[in-house]
């Protein structure tokens, strides 16, 4: 890399973010306009937020320190959130960080960091902040870690033991191309929301997903979707508007009538699967004297049982694929979801066949449906951890009210270490975890939380030690995912903001305070990392055969195109054959009795999927205080929380609050009109939203959205109002089973009422009270 690339002399170079590749577009020191990749057969919309991203007023302009924790030292404070910072330098924040690394490592061992620093950064393979905390942390011995994710916390433990794989249901899903040529019938739980196949974890180069719908119906085929949200279907399509949260029952009932009727494929489920005959004693009533009948589910659901069973006939009459979104499983036993998807397209009897079986996150993201490459992704090695400890990443706030605390999970019974300090880099728990109120009062534990992030976010104002970040735009790197064609050079655009760094520099310059300076970095820069990294990749693919420029070509060319898998089924081989392609399941088999699971004994997660009630749904006790069903899904402006104060997700806003949908008959029973603001609440939390009349939105079911930065009327309060809409501050942080303990953040109920008082500044992207220090004393600014 050249000093022009740094200062982004040659403007409009190419550039990825996890919503798409573009081209940036720079005048005075900021990326004006990021230009779609011409490549791209339908851009998201969420590139419209990077203009004047660099240069927002809510950057971090330096390193700076909470006041409390700078004057009275480590320990737990009720002051995080509400205190003022004091700036320092660079040389003081790497002494301070490099001594408290020492003392917690010293006094209480390495157990007592948590690095699971959950959260998504940026696109690149080398500045990946999970990855490079990550690999700090090792150097130094170790940290308590998080396992899965935010996105699919009771997929990734459920489905090994169903299916084998977790990951393979997304990267080696059938692909578009395969299902546009040979699905009759795709039967959506979730839809497929095209809004959401906009991003891609660490990039992409292409959108497909409409263009394949399209031709779909085009061929002839047809799209069945269930949802309460009827735009979760782009284009013509069957739309089913169920009580949310019961797509287990509907497809029980679905499987009912295939048994009752002789539709199910029995030869297939004798020679892939096991479990099948337990699983229908449950399905039939036979082990519980409740058949899960149409009717049953129609009592459930809201879907008339005339309809179920007439959709069963036609799943049975053709080649059919069976979806579940990914928001389906972010609930209350989530783990039943994706298990009895795979088990109603088991019966089915067409998994591996094209353009038959099952698809897990069509519409959840971009990647489900894209043609893999064959070759490894260049990866920053991340060291080994010796610490044994780690946690569900949902855990954080249990892992913190609860040291020492014994927890299932999996299977195994562990116990919370006691975490004195949080080491964040990359993400934003105010966006991603639930009942913030209960996060606040967690966070207020630890002796000492540092954060690294390009912006003052909920979780920086919530540091001890907080450390500017470049945003992508400001520094060098290579991007490339499983699902992409194109490795991409990302130019860097501008110069690093204000006094913020390279988060590998600060991790390089407190690892050498620490002695470890040459284990982190290997002896290498930042650009000589991208080199070796490229190196390495180059290496796999010349020994496929295949033609690769060298580094200094493809950073001026700005891709590298790669052969891809286009015509891959999901399973394909193990139909085939299953006994030299088996499952890595216990049995190699589709299991749909696991005994494994059965053996943990849980309450609420058996053997077999099965529908149980959740708490959180408009049929229950609940909703006699809180009558509407809130679905906190994916924004259709940002991605997650990033680039909240973006051109695209503000010009969504009403009066500057996160827009609430709701049908225009819970509107009118609550006197509210378009363009008011609500104030909508529960018994853990409540947030002020911007009203949006819809009658897309199934009757008794509101839509507010995550990402809008958490802003507390009142700091000191961790169960403060958040003006800005927030809804985590209504969330229920309780996992989905015993099983997994992933993220339920999809579903709450609430309740829903006029806000007529002053309306409260939005303060969310205004930074806090900052001291600097100056000869003639302390001088405040924010
Ligand atoms: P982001 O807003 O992407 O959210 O949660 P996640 O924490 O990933 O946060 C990324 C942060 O990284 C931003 O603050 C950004 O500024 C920062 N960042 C970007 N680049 C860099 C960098 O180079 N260095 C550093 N240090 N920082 C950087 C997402 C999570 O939310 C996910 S994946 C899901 S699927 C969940 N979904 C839901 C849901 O459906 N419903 C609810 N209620 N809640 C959810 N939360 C989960």
């Amino acid at each position: 890399m050249t000093d022009a690339d740094r200062t982004g002399a040659a403007a409009r170079r190419p550039h990825m973010s996890h919503w798409g590749m573009f081209e940036a577009e720079v005048a005075d020191g900021d990326v004006v306009a990021a230009h779609p990749f011409v490549g791209d057969a339908d851009p998201s919309p969420v590139l419209g937020n990077i203009a004047g991203s660099v240069r927002n007023k809510a950057r971090i302009t330096g390193p700076a320190v909470r006041r409390g924790w700078l004057e009275n030292g480590p320990g737990p404070s009720s002051g995080r959130g509400c205190d003022e910072f004091v700036s320092v330098g660079w040389e003081e924040l790497t002494e301070l960080l490099a001594n408290e690394l020492r003392r917690v490592v010293e006094r209480h061992g390495n157990s007592a960091i948590y690095g699971g620093s959950y959260g998504w950064a940026s696109a690149g393979r080398f500045h990946h902040a999970q990855s490079q905390v990550h690999r700090f942390l090792n150097t130094l011995g170790g940290y308590t870690r998080s396992a899965h994710s935010y996105s699919l916390g009771a997929t990734g433990v459920v489905m090994p033991r169903v299916v084998g794989t977790h990951w393979k249901m997304f990267a080696r899903s059938t692909s578009w191309k395969i299902i546009s040529e040979h699905t009759d019938l795709l039967v959506c739980f979730g839809g497929v929301p095209l809004k959401n196949t906009g991003v891609n974890h660490g990039g992409t180069s292409d959108h497909p997903t409409r263009g394949a719908l399209d031709a779909l119906r085009q061929r002839g085929g047809s799209i069945v979707s269930f949802s309460p949200l009827h735009d979760d279907l782009h284009g013509a399509g069957e739309r089913h508007a169920p009580v949310p949260g019961t797509d287990v029952a509907i497809m029980l009932a679905l499987g009912y009538v295939l048994a009752t009727e002789g539709l199910h494929d029995s030869s297939f489920l004798d020679s892939h699967c096991v479990g099948y005959d337990r699983f229908e004693e449950y399905l039939l009533g036979r082990s519980d004297g409740v058949p899960k009948s149409p009717e049953w589910a129609e009592q459930i659901s809201g879907i008339g049982a005339a309809e179920l069973v007439a959709l069963a006939r036609r799943m049975a009459a053709g080649r059919t694929m069976v979806t579940v979104t990914w928001s389906l499983q972010r609930v209350r036993y989530g783990e039943q979801a994706p298990w009895m998807g795979v088990t109603l397209a088991a019966m089915l009897g067409q998994i591996g066949l094209p353009g038959g079986g099952f698809g897990h996150g069509y519409g959840s993201m971009n990647e489900p449906g894209l043609a893999p490459v064959p070759y490894p992704l260049p990866t920053l090695p991340q060291g080994i951890n010796p610490v044994r400890d780690f946690i569900p990443v949902s855990a954080v706030s249990d892992m913190l009210l609860n040291p020492g605390a014994p927890f299932d999970y999996d299977g195994r019974r562990l116990t919370y270490p006691d975490i004195r300090m949080v080491y964040w880099a990359g993400g934003n728990p105010f966006h991603h975890h639930q009942d913030i109120g209960r996060l606040r009062r967690a966070l207020a534990r630890p002796d000492t939380i540092v954060v690294h992030d390009p912006y003052w976010t909920p979780m920086a104002r919530h540091a001890d030690v907080v450390v500017p970040s470049t945003t992508s735009l400001e520094r060098a790197d290579i991007s490339c995912t499983r699902n992409d064609p194109l490795l991409v050079a990302m130019h860097a655009a501008v110069e690093p903001y204000a006094d913020s760094r390279d988060d590998y520099d600060t991790f390089a310059a407190v690892a050498a305070k620490l002695g470890v300076g040459e284990k982190f970095t290997e002896g290498r820069s930042s650009q000589q990392w991208l080199e070796h990294l490229y190196g390495q990749w180059r290496g796999h693919v010349l020994a496929d055969g295949a033609r690769v420029p060298s580094f200094d070509e493809f950073w001026n060319r700005g891709h590298v195109r790669m052969r891809t898998e286009e015509d891959l089924i999901l399973f394909g081989d193990f139909r085939t054959d299953p006994v030299n392609n088996p499952l890595s399941t216990p049995s190699g088999r589709i299991e749909i009795f696991s005994a494994d699971i059965d053996g943990f004994g849980y309450e609420d997660c058996a053997g077999h999927p099965r529908w149980y009630e959740p708490e959180e749904w408009l049929s229950g006790a609940r909703a006699q205080q809180f009558p509407l069903h809130l679905i906190a899904n994916q924004p259709r402006t940002r991605l997650h929380s990033q680039l909240d104060h973006g051109a695209t997700s503000q010009g969504s806003k009403i009066r500057g609050r996160e827009p609430l949908r709701i049908h225009p008959d819970d509107a009118a029973g609550r006197a509210l009109e378009d363009g008011d603001v609500a104030r909508v609440f529960n018994d853990r939390g409540a947030c002020l939203a911007g009203v949006v009349i819809d009658d897309s939105v199934r009757r008794g079911v509101v839509q507010l959205s995550t990402g809008a930065w958490y802003d507390p009327l009142d700091a000191s309060d961790p169960d403060s109002l958040c003006v800005h809409g927030n809804p985590n501050v209504l969330t229920p942080d309780v996992g989905t089973s015993s099983l997994a303990r992933g993220c339920t953040g999809q579903h709450v109920l609430v309740e829903i009422e006029r806000y007529d008082g002053d309306l409260p500044q939005i303060r969310a992207f205004d930074p806090p009270t900052i001291i600097r220090r100056s000869a003639a004393g302390p001088v405040r600014s924010n």
